[in-house]
């Protein structure tokens, strides 16, 4: 006697195509992976930032300097008891809108993603002797 399976190929067909946007979704994440479009970087402000003194050793945001990839998204966290800020360039240099946080609470974060390769100074406009570099590659 023959065996029938006469739906066989159809219900491969079917799981091929049912398949297909778990595989899409799949893709665009290792895509976007690999774009950096999900790194995520962290900066802590400490306590001691509010002591010029930090300066000395640049422990006023650790890191003072870090290097991400273009489309990486940077987190300051404000692990100190009192205000501050994240704003692009130098205080002796003419300031950009690159960015600013403007004021950052005590336990409060700022984030801010790079798009564009170079190397990006900031500091705190509360605290100006709180300097940090960014460099994007
Ligand atoms: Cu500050």
């Amino acid at each position: 006697m023959k065996k029938s399976c006469n739906s066989c190929s159809s219900y491969s067909k079917l799981s091929i195509w049912a398949a297909l946007p778990f595989l899409t979704i799949l893709a665009i994440l290792f895509i976007a992976t690999s774009m950096n479009v999900f790194a995520e970087t962290a900066i802590t402000i400490p306590n001691e930032a509010a002591e010029p003194s930090c300066a000395d050793n640049g422990s006023c945001f650790l890191p003072s300097q870090v290097t991400v990839g273009v489309g990486e998204t940077l987190t300051w966290s404000n692990d100190s008891s009192v205000i501050h800020t994240v704003t692009s360039k130098n205080p002796e240099e003419e300031t950009d809108d690159l960015f600013d946080s403007s004021i950052i609470l005590a336990g409060d974060i700022f984030s801010y993603t790079f798009t564009e390769a170079g190397q990006y100074n900031y500091f705190c406009s509360v605290h100006p002797w709180m300097q940090g570099s960014v460099i994007v590659k």
